[in-house]
């Protein structure tokens, strides 16, 4: 059982009224259930996660309703649904991408709310028009449910070597597995960063799977010092094997947009990672970061000519393939995922990178995630909390958003970034890498302590 600090289950009753209701958006008997969690509250605030499942015949369209208890209480924004409130009424529409639910299926909604005075639970919900009458489900005397057992081992001693199976990354028992962790910043710059204490913290006080590192090839990275950037990247690789964490390896392109321009730089720094880290169960391959202003086509062939570089130092390592659109699948550039799905990689074992900054982009981009999960092994290797500059103001609930529906796919991910550079991107606040306390909650940006709290919960890989 999750860890919840509130569970309300609400079961819709075998509907009254049901006969009433035509066409394909009624609940058949056998009806509904409804999960709110209040996943996290504070001073005048709280989030809400609230699960819808259709336990009726398959409809392509849904309505929940449901009534604040308190008159305080006021829905601030939601996510992956339309929301709106009308006196103590809630109203939640499901989106093009989670309209239909088939019998048994869920969708996966959530919003901020504001209260004053109290912050009851609404106890009674609606679908597509039929009351849902439910019964609260209150925690176990002594607040919240036991918490689960933590599993045992290092992320890489549970899942061993990963490959790609099906759209999913999987573990060494064939099943698939999330992996959520932290993107270093540019390494060229941030490099007090990353020593023994932060990494040590990544690994047991965040407990992430990950750490991608970040090596930028232009702005004073590695094209200045191929052998220098070459061996500052397998050391923090070993930095995190030994502490149990996969280490992602990011050729972290940018300016220039086209791969291409530093196929030759990728050719040579592959081929030397691979054949160093070849035996190693815990190192994945991104070959090029963002893609911007060149076609599909053109980072198809960058990718087909650097993979058997890394294959042939290292043939069973799962590959990361950046997409068009500063990885957005081509979103970024009025195109989507499509020109994936119609022209992959001709390669084994690799996967997509998409990435998203959640003030900038927000449900077309979810969208697209959504459709594309189904047919493309997706991972996101980097994403902010922030707008695309790395800066402004965090959007929690979009970032939420994302998250939730990353949970929900098992889509990968690696936040930007665990330094404290001075923008709202980073986890830490600025002055932190001068230190040795990268444990405590004082050290963390707003963004940090979100990325923590979502980290740090307990994996549950499947072990068989
Ligand atoms: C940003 C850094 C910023 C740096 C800038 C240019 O946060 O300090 O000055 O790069 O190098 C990306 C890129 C990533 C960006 C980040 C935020 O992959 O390199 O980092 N971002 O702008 N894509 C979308 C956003």
């Amino acid at each position: 059982m999750k860890r919840r600090l509130v569970a309300v289950l609400a079961t819709c009753a075998t509907a009254l009224g049901l006969t009433a209701l035509t066409g394909p958006e009624a609940v058949a008997a056998g009806g509904c259930k409804v999960d709110y969690t209040v996943t996290s509250q504070w001073q005048g605030g709280f989030q809400a996660a609230v699960k819808v499942t259709n336990l009726g015949d398959p409809i392509s369209g849904w309505t929940l309703k449901t009534t604040m208890p308190d008159a305080g209480q006021k829905l601030v924004q939601g996510w992956n649904a339309t929301w709106s409130q009308s006196g103590s009424t809630v109203t939640t529409v499901g989106l093009d991408w989670n309209r239909t639910l088939a019998t048994g299926a869920a969708a996966d909604v959530g919003f901020v709310g504001s209260f004053t005075g109290a912050n009851p639970k609404p106890t009674a919900f609606t679908l597509n028009g039929v009351a849902c009458t439910g019964s609260v489900v209150e925690p176990p005397p002594g607040g919240e449910e036991p918490p689960p057992v933590p599993g045992t081992g290092t992320p890489v001693d549970v899942n061993g070597k990963l490959h790609v199976c099906g759209v999913n990354l999987c573990n060494q028992y064939n099943r698939p597995v999330q992996l959520r962790g932290m993107s270093t910043h540019g390494i060229q710059w941030f490099s007090k960063c990353y020593n023994t204490a932060s990494v040590d913290a990544l690994a047991k006080d965040w407990k992430s799977d990950l750490l991608r590192i970040a090596m930028y090839v232009q702005e004073s990275g590695y094209e200045t010092d191929p052998a220098g950037f070459t061996s500052r990247v397998n050391s923090l690789v070993d930095m995190a094997e030994a502490r149990g964490m996969y280490a992602m390896i990011d050729f972290h392109t940018l300016t220039p947009g086209d791969p291409n321009f530093n196929l030759e730089r990728a050719k040579t720094f592959f081929a030397s990672v691979a054949a160093r880290n070849a035996d190693k169960k815990h190192v994945i391959y991104e070959i090029a970061n963002e893609p911007n202003g060149v076609s599909w086509t053109a980072i198809k062939s960058y990718a087909e000519q650097v993979i058997p570089v890394i294959r042939a130092a290292d043939p069973d390592a799962v590959v990361i393939v950046g997409t068009r659109g500063w990885s957005s699948l081509g979103v970024s550039d009025g195109s989507n995922e499509s020109e994936v799905v119609n022209n992959p990689v001709n390669a084994t074992n690799i996967m997509y990178a998409f990435h998203f900054y959640a003030a900038s982009h927000k449900d077309n981009y979810r969208a697209a995630v959504s459709r594309a999960a189904s047919r493309l092994p997706l991972f996101v290797t980097e994403f902010g909390t922030v707008s695309a500059t790395g800066g402004g103001a965090m959007d929690r609930a979009s970032t939420t958003a994302w998250l939730d529906l990353l949970d929900q796919l098992k889509i990968g991910y690696a936040n930007w970034t665990y330094s404290d550079a001075p923008e709202s991107s980073a986890a830490f606040k600025p002055g932190t890498c001068n230190g040795s306390n990268y444990s405590s909650s004082d050290v963390l940006t707003e963004s940090g302590a979100l990325l923590k709290g979502r980290i740090s919960t307990p994996d549950s890989f499947p072990t068989s």
